[in-house]
Order: C-alpha cells, then sequence, then structure tokens
C-alpha cells in the first residue's frame, strides 16, 4: 500500500524530542543533542531540564506499557537470551560486572562473576549501592551445561576458566553483548544473537536496549551501569568515549539520581588506586595484562589506572623484577599425560610492558625490564621521554640503564586505542634487532633460581607470595650488575656472569647474546 499524502515519512517525522517555541516545558534538545557529541562531567549540569525531561518522557512510556516498537522487541529479542547466564571476562572489571548484572535484568537471565576476586573499583561501586556482587560462574548449578551470554569480551583467553576450558563452548554460547573487536577464532555453528557496538563501554550498550526496549530500570541498575561507563571511559576522558557514552552517562546519573558525577568518578579511581597499591606487585603485573602475538614476538601489556603513580613507582624495582618473573612463568605449563610441571623456553613471554595510565592528569608512562622491552618503546614511542623509573633504581637487565626503565609516553591513555596499535606497528613495520628473538641468558638464570628455590615464588592458597630476596638476586646476580650508570656514559660494568660489558649499546647487547 502506497502511502498517502498526510502520512509522515522518513525525512518528514514528527520527534517528540522536537524543539517546540514557546511551548510550556521547554526543552533545548537541539542544544542537547550538539552538546553530547563532546560533552564532559562538567556540561552535564548545564543541560539538566533536558536530561531530566527525556528522563521522565521514558518513565511515562513506561508507565503506559508496551508500544509497538517494543512490543517486537520485547517479543522477539529479549525472550531470545532468556534464563541465559551472562557472563564478563577474567581480570574482571566493572564493565564486566555492571554489563552482566544489568543485561541478566534487561534479558530475564542470570548474572555471573568470570572469577572470585573483585578489583577494589567493583567492591566500592557495589557497596556504595548498596549491592551483593553476582555469583561465580563456577557456583552455578548449570555452569557446565547453561546457555551462555558473554559480554564485554569474545576472547577465548579472557573467558573464565569453565567456558575456556569447554572445546564445545560454541554450542552454548548463545550471544555476545561486547565492546571489543571480534576475535578471529570467535565462531559459531548456529546463528547467534550478537550485539556489538564501537562504544566506549559495554554497560552504555545494555543501557541503550533498556531505552529502546521501554524496560525500566532500577535505580541500582542505573548507578552501576553508570559507575560502569564512568571506569571505561575513564570520566569520558579516554579516546574511546563516544557521544553514546556521553548521552548513557547524563540519563543514567538521571535515572540513579546522582547529583555529583564527579565526585563519583574520583571515588572509584580512588578506590581502585588503593586497592592497586595495596595489592603489591605481584599482583600489579599480572592483573589487569593481555596478550598478544605479533610477527612471531609474544607480547603482554598490563595497564594499572591509577590517581596518583608515586605509590606504584615506590615499587619499581619490584614491579621489574615480576615482571622478569611473569615473562618466564609463560613458559610454564602442565603436561596434561603426566601431569608434571614443564617449562618451555619458546613459549616464554618476549616483551612485558607496564603502562601506568594516570586518570586525573591523562598521560602514561611504561615500566620498562629489558632490552626488548626498551627496544619496543622506544621504536613504538620515539616522542617518549625517558628517564629511571625512581631515585636510585636500578636496571634489571646489563642491557639497558636506569635512565631507561621509565618512558613517559604522554597523552596516550588506551591500550586498545594507543598502546597495542603502537607496539604492533612498530614490531611489524620495524626490523626487529638480531637478538630480539634469542633466548636470553638472563632469563635462563632466573629460571634456574625459580626451577630450584623453592620458596621463590609460591602459591600458597588465595595468595601468592615471593622472596623478594631470592628474585632480587636471581635479577641482580651480585647486586654489582648495576645500570645506574647514566645512559651514553657507557662504563664497563661488571655482570653476572663474570664478564665486563658496557652497557647501553645494541652492539654490547648482541656480543651479550652470543656467548
Ligand atoms: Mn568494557
Amino acid at each position: 500500500m502506497a502511502l498517502t499524502t498526510g502520512q509522515p515519512t522518513i525525512n518528514n517525522r514528527e520527534f517528540s524530542h522536537i524543539d517546540q517555541e514557546g511551548a510550556p516545558n521547554e526543552v533545548a534538545y537541539k542544544a542537547f543533542q550538539r552538546k553530547v557529541l563532546s560533552m564532559q562531567l562538567e556540561d552535564i549540569k548545564d543541560h539538566k531540564d533536558t536530561i531530566r525531561g527525556l528522563t521522565e518522557q521514558f518513565k511515562k512510556n513506561w508507565n503506559k506499557g508496551l508500544g509497538a516498537e517494543s512490543f517486537v522487541e520485547d517479543t522477539f529479542m529479549r525472550s531470545q537470551l532468556r534464563d541465559a547466564i551472562f557472563v564478563g571476562h577474567v581480570n574482571t572489571d566493572l564493565d564486566s560486572i555492571a554489563g552482566a548484572v544489568g543485561a541478566a535484568e534487561l534479558y530475564r537471565g542470570q548474572a555471573a562473576r568470570a572469577e572470585e576476586s573483585l578489583n577494589g573499583e567493583v567492591l566500592f561501586a557495589l557497596k556504595w549501592i548498596g549491592m551483593e556482587p553476582p555469583p561465580c560462574f563456577d557456583s552455578l548449578p548449570n555452569a557446565k551445561t547453561g546457555r551462555v551470554c558473554l559480554v564485554d569480551h569474545n576472547e577465548v583467553d579472557q573467558m573464565t576458566p569453565i567456558l575456556k576450558k569447554d572445546e564445545k563452548r560454541m554450542k552454548r554460547i548463545v550471544g555476545l553483548i561486547d565492546h571489543h573487536a571480534v576475535a578471529a577464532n570467535f565462531t559459531s555453528s548456529t546463528p547467534l544473537f550478537m550485539d556489538t557496538r564501537p562504544w566506549g563501554s559495554m554497560a552504555a550498550i545494555v543501557f541503550h536496549t533498556y531505552l529502546r526496549n521501554r524496560v525500566p530500570i532500577r535505580k541500582e541498575i542505573a548507578q552501576l551501569l553508570l559507575c560502569a561507563i564512568l571506569s571505561d571511559t575513564l570520566n569520558l576522558k579516554s579516546g574511546t568515549t563516544t557521544p553514546a557514552d556521553r548521552f548513557c552517562v547524563a540519563l543514567l546519573s538521571s535515572f540513579g539520581e546522582v547529583e555529583d558525577i564527579d565526585d563519583l568518578a574520583m571515588r572509584l579511581f580512588t578506590a581502585k588506586t588503593d586497592w592497586i597499591v595495596g595489592l603489591g606487585a605481584y599482583e600489579m603485573c599480572r592483573g589487569d595484562q593481555k596478550n598478544f602475538e605479533v610477527n612471531g614476538v609474544r607480547l603482554s601489556i598490563a595497564v594499572l589506572e591509577v590517581t596518583a603513580s608515586a605509590p606504584i613507582m615506590a615499587v619499581a624495582e619490584d614491579i621489574m623484577i615480576q615482571l622478569r618473573v611473569f615473562k618466564y612463568e609463560k613458559g610454564d605449563y602442565l603436561n596434561e599425560d603426566t601431569q608434571e610441571k614443564c617449562h618451555e623456553t619458546n613459549k616464554e613471554s618476549h616483551c612485558a610492558l607496564l603502562f601506568i595510565v594516570d586518570t586525573v592528569k591523562q598521560q602514561s608512562v611504561a615500566l620498562i625490564c629489558g632490552a626488548r622491552e626498551q627496544w619496543l618503546v622506544e621504536t613504538a614511542f620515539p616522542e617518549g621521554k625517558w628517564s629511571a623509573a625512581a631515585p636510585g633504581v636500578k636496571s634489571p637487565s646489563a642491557f639497558i640503564t636506569a635512565e631507561q626503565t621509565l618512558c613517559d609516553v604522554g597523552s596516550l591513555v588506551s591500550r586498545k586505542l594507543d598502546f597495542v596499535p603502537k607496539c604492533t606497528e612498530a614490531l611489524k613495520s620495524v626490523p626487529l634487532p638480531e637478538w630480539y628473538m634469542q633466548t636470553s641468558k638472563e632469563m635462563e638464570r632466573l629460571g634456574k633460581v625459580l626451577a630450584t628455590n623453592q620458596g621463590a615464588l609460591t602459591n600458597s592458597g588465595q595468595k601468592f607470595e615471593w622472596d623478594r630476596n631470592a628474585l632480587r638476586s636471581a635479577v641482580w646476580t651480585e647486586e654489582s650488575c648495576n645500570g645506574a650508570d647514566k645512559a651514553g656514559e657507557a662504563k664497563p660494568a661488571k655482570c653476572g656472569w663474570g664478564c665486563s660489558f658496557l652497557t647501553g649499546g645494541k652492539r654490547e647487547r648482541e656480543v651479550m647474546n652470543e656467548l
């Protein structure tokens, strides 16, 4: 049937949010629409009336019941994921928890968390809201059989252990709600519910579905999703932030009745910083850590988002040691047949970087634990400014100096947008130095200490403990192998295996590796 004159056409629709001049309770939608493209937290209060107006409109429609479009959504879409378990990634963050809780309520399923431990930011948010954390995935009776909707991740490596081990996992993964790139190995044999959007947080995707489906959102859920967007977008300041995230923060603060959003964000970030500092070096290197393989180079990038970097730098040497242990540990594996612990040098990480992101100043530094890391950061971030990680810090490698242990990479803050692309580009486009892929004597030495000294690193149930002196001696053999010489001074330094070498030069590193 052809459209008759007078019926609305695509270009001639009446929007409920049209600016009506002179109308009572006039709401300035247009100005808000323009602002939302670049809105910051401090702008939100200038548009409070508009935001409240929009919120009230949504609430009015909820009270009216379902319209035709939400009938369709409710009948055909929300029912798709009914009773599924919604679960986020390991190294769980606020977006993964909030996304699982918010989506489970929306789609009428069961929320779960990927692992037992929760970071300080998640704990703070839940306590502030007065909400219990969702149960652990493993503890659910249908953990091994239930239908699953992944939220906030799709890489196998980041899945909760039961799913990671389940080779038939794709038979029960029925949905994905995510804002990450879809991994090459994420394939399904049957059609899948997928809602992936290039937005700054997964929580924004969930909230927008509430709006579209006219599903009433509880104040607590609104608060939780708000916290998640603030966390993932670093207060709407990270480069991953999109207008959708800004819009969702504005409306969620209204639905969640949050007056001072900036204060909430600061409290979230401070809680996370305090928690990270309390963890110690071992966890700092392994917490928010992701692995990549580029051009045969096994690269690990960890990120610490903090409101102040000084407490992290105070333990810089411990972190360097732990980064090196972490690289070695990547070569550890369990022989499935004999149940024996094995180690393969070819599985060790070539390069482990730790970026410390200052969420207040919006800038980052990379902590460097060895020559491969130094080469990569120097190549990937040519503008970087080099210095010692802390006053009097010792270089953890004979091939770099103390003044090469920290690189200020400026206003880059995102692993996804900045760190990974720049490192990948460097590894792909610049020929690797000859020594880059060779086995390292320094790693061998560390491996020997880890293998022979039982107390060097122990896992006592929940907590990992490590013997600082044992590991220090593995990294700094005689504590004389010091890289404390200034870069370029090229002083001979006595090294662990009794040879005198010039530090800092690339040729020297090559000679060292040829031994
Ligand atoms: Mn996320």
